[in-house]
């Protein structure tokens, strides 16, 4: 087996992570990563089995660096994310229907019609050409309208809500730089999104609410209840956020999508899923092994951290061709961008949603977009993530 002494985390690898993916994958089905003491996999076939594996490969010891065998958590451990069956299965059950297929119908035309207001507003009297910055004025703007909302919390401190997440990935990483900056304002983040999970704060026909109403019938303790609408608040903004952000690159840099999106609005979900592949806004997670488990001819001993590298499994060329295009003609499911197996991401529905409604409002009007500067990346530990994408956007 390979050891390699990249470090995931650097500004460096941060800023340009796909050329240290491509040495993992080559390097081997499992390398070890000598500055953190982790083994790391980076091939879709290990990283997809990996992930279904969850008897060999828990979560419970975290999906972060830190391992919850030998160090307290950070914060009370998710339900969803950091517990494995069965405990895990309640909370996740419950979780599912709330933000389901069948009961995201009754937001579908809402949010629509809510994102076609945001561009109207956003193109009002330009005069057919304007400049805007993607990460603000959409790739924020467009969630921070409608999930909130959605969820059913009061409108104060909801700007808490994107430095919440930022913490909150961050901290999956090790202590570096990223997380000190965001220790400061950890505590008081925290206590806010805490505040908001309460039964007593939530509107009556939000997902918060839906909720609660569960441990009401029994399907959830009301000590659970609290947590799983914590977990809607933590996984589910900064993500779509960036996944957006990332579709919104996508085009803004290739242009002859874009003209097909046009032409084939009904590909706005598959635009998506095809740029949360390219991209990979989670682009890595951790699993613990449960035992030595034999990967090839290395043996990943008991307790070890494995570092699973999303992003790299979804541009291995073994599984895609010409994995680094951005390409609506090429079908992206079996990605691993919302994780595979039985912690695939539950809100993804949400996600693919809120991004549909966006991409149709703005292919609808927006003849071409493309970038009128340079995008400016923000350092995640686990995001892919940008601070600004400047645009110009031509009308119709
Ligand atoms: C949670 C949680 C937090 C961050 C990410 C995530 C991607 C889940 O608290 O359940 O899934």
């Amino acid at each position: 087996m390979k050891a390699l002494d990249a470090d995931p985390f650097s500004h460096e690898t941060l800023d340009d992570p796909w050329p240290m993916h491509e040495t993992l994958r080559e390097a081997g089905p499992v390398v070890h990563l000598s500055r953190y003491d982790v083994y790391a996999m980076a091939r879709y076939a290990q990283v997809h089995a990996a992930l279904v594996d969850w008897q060999s490969f828990p979560s419970a010891a975290g999906v972060g660096l830190s391992n919850f065998r030998y160090e307290k958590p950070w914060r009370p451990p998710s339900l969803l994310l950091e517990t494995d069956p069965p405990g895990r299965d309640a909370p996740r059950a419950v979780l599912s229907a709330v933000v389901g297929p069948r009961a995201l119908r009754r937001l579908r035309q809402e949010w629509h019609a809510a994102a076609a207001d945001l561009v109207d507003h956003l193109l009002a009297g330009t005069g057919g050409e304007v400049e805007l910055d993607a990460v603000t004025a959409l790739a924020e703007a467009f969630p921070l309208r409608v999930f909130p909302d959605a969820v059913g919390i009061p409108r104060e401190g909801r700007e808490n809500l994107l430095p919440y997440g930022d913490h909150l990935f961050n901290a999956f990483g090790p202590a570096n730089d990223l997380v000190r900056n965001g220790q400061e304002r950890a505590g008081e983040l925290t206590a806010w999104v805490n505040a908001q999970c309460r039964r007593e704060v939530l509107a009556p026909d939000g997902f918060g609410a839906a909720i609660w109403a569960a441990a009401d019938r029994g399907d959830l303790t009301v000590e659970q209840a609290p947590l799983v609408v914590r977990s809607l608040l933590s996984a589910g903004v900064d993500t779509t956020v960036h996944g957006l952000a990332a579709v919104l690159y996508a085009f803004a840099t290739h242009p002859a999508q874009w003209e097909r999106l046009r032409h084939s609005p009904e590909l706005a979900r598959v635009a998506f899923d095809e740029a949360v592949r390219w991209q990979s806004p989670v682009q890595t997670f951790f699993r613990t092994a449960d035992r030595d488990v034999l990967i090839g001819d290395v043996t990943v001993p008991s307790g070890a951290k494995i570092l699973m590298f999303l992003a790299a499994a979804n541009r291995d060329p073994r599984r895609w061709r010409d994995p680094a295009r951005f390409d609506l003609g090429r079908d992206p499911s079996g990605h691993v961008g919302f994780g595979m197996g039985l912690h695939q991401c539950v809100g993804q529905h949400v996600a693919r949603l809120e991004a549909e409604a966006l991409l149709t409002a703005l292919a609808a009007r927006v003849r071409r977009i493309e970038l009128a500067g340079r995008p400016v990346p923000h350092h995640n530990n686990t995001l892919r993530a940008w601070k600004s994408l400047p645009v110009h956007l031509a009308l119709d």
